[in-house]
């Protein structure tokens, strides 16, 4: 697809093209600093490499092919949004990244400034006209965790259609009960967007395609166990934020390709970095595209990333939803109690997080635990202590941090990250 292709396409989509060129250049360079200066690399990084450089371009056309044949397209902000009745529905999801600092002026005369970097992003970037999924949504799907996103939601409802989940704040059986109910409430907005009915065998197909992606994650997440890690974190966490955007079907035979050639390099004894290379677990906020800041500050710091106990990460693929129901509602029965199990910090009590993070840091070897909170999050402010204690008791070193999207304090972080790293060597 050629420039003037592109910027044909984001002029049809109304995107503010002379920011949306400066974003991308922003992009393109930041991703060549953190991504393309690694040393190492799997061959198969060249899938995350491409999609990265067309995901304003290739993927858009893709979406915008899939809306001409009649397919809706559906963004989302939160991995409580059930994606496989998304796909039952015949419908794209699309996650709404929300990574970067744009349009925070903007942003800010719709919500507080003391509000998190994330919730400003995905304002900003729909007030600035910056980005192209958001403007191929033919719905928005909100939902009501944190205080600072049901809010917000009540403004961008203004700006486009939404469609707002209710999650629980707590996990007893009338809590079940509840979500249980929003699933069918999310199937009939569905349902009316299409103008068809979601059937039971189109669940089962979009069961089985959301599973085989969550599989897909799930083996990259356990070959990371191995000493030397086989990939970086930072590949590891774009393989998570790829997973929200691209097709599911590519996106998964791409990550198994990847996890075969992690399982060579493994045999061999290769890595990214040398065997005994401190390896730490990062935990926290979930980290949306281009939120590359603390991965490459921890990994131009001596250590490696081993895992992720976040929504762009292992929260997202840890359980799959049952297969085997063979009518409708207890389908949906099974995605209630599949999306009940996720340990969001916005649930109380939420002691199963706790016990997460401690199995997953033994099980990748991790030598330390990296707490990341986004500054005004207070769900993930709160839970940072909690894990301190739980994983003092577990015998884990760690360190709790809490930034934003801007790089002012990068110098500040970076210190105290090599300082950490050390103790651990
Ligand atoms: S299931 S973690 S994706 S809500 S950082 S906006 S919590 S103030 S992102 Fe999340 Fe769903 Fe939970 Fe996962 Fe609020 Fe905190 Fe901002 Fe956050």
């Amino acid at each position: 697809m050629t420039d003037a292709a592109h910027a044909a396409m984001w002029e049809r989509l109304d995107l503010d093209l002379e920011a949306h060129d400066a974003l991308l250049a922003v992009l393109g360079k930041f991703y060549g600093d953190i991504y393309l200066s690694q040393q190492g690399r799997l061959k198969g990084a060249e899938y995350l490499d491409f999609v990265l450089s067309e995901v304003h371009g290739l993927r858009i056309r893709e979406i915008q092919e899939a809306k001409a044949a009649g397919k809706k397209v559906v963004g989302t902000f939160c991995v409580f949004v059930p994606e496989e009745l998304t796909l039952a529905a015949g419908c794209v999801q699309v996650g709404l990244c929300a990574g970067a600092k744009a349009g925070t002026e903007l942003a800010e005369t719709l919500v507080p400034r003391n509000t998190c970097d994330l919730i400003k992003s995905f304002v900003g970037f729909k007030l600035a006209r910056l980005c192209p999924y958001i403007e191929s949504c033919d719905l928005v799907v909100g939902e009501t965790t944190c205080d600072g996103k049901k809010k917000a939601y009540e403004a961008f409802g203004e700006l486009a259609n939404m469609h707002v989940m209710e999650v629980p704040q707590c996990k007893g059986p009338c809590d079940l009960a509840l979500f249980r109910s929003e699933i069918g409430r999310y199937k009939e907005a569905l349902e009316k967007l299409t103008g068809k009915a979601v059937t039971a065998e189109a669940l089962a197909e979009a069961t089985r395609r959301v599973n085989a992606k969550r599989r897909a994650l799930q083996r990259l997440g356990r070959l990371r166990a191995a000493d030397p890690a086989p990939i970086s974190g930072r590949d590891a966490l774009l393989v998570n934020q790829i997973s929200f955007y691209d097709d599911p079907d590519r996106f998964t035979a791409k990550v198994n390709e990847l996890c075969d050639e992690m399982e060579t390099r493994i045999a061999r004894g290769e890595g990214v970095a040398p065997k005994g290379t401190p390896r730490l677990l990062l935990a926290g906020c979930p980290m949306a595209v281009p939120n590359w800041k603390l991965p490459y500050l921890i990994e131009s710091s001596g250590a490696v990333i081993v895992g992720e106990e976040s929504c762009i990460g292992e929260r997202n693929s840890r359980d799959l939803t049952d297969e085997t129901p063979a009518d409708l509602e207890a389908m949906l029965d099974a995605l209630a109690e599949r999306y009940m199990k996720i340990d969001c910090a916005c649930f109380t009590p939420n002691a199963e997080r706790l016990e997460h993070i401690a199995a997953l840091a033994k099980e990748l070897g991790a030598d330390g635990v990296v707490h990341y909170g986004l500054l005004f999050c207070q769900p993930y402010a709160h839970e940072a202590l909690k894990v301190g204690k739980a994983m003092e008791a577990a015998g884990l070193p760690y360190l709790a941090i809490e930034t934003d999207y801007g790089m002012e304090d990068a110098g500040q972080l970076k210190t105290r990250i090599e300082a950490f790293v050390e103790t651990l060597a």
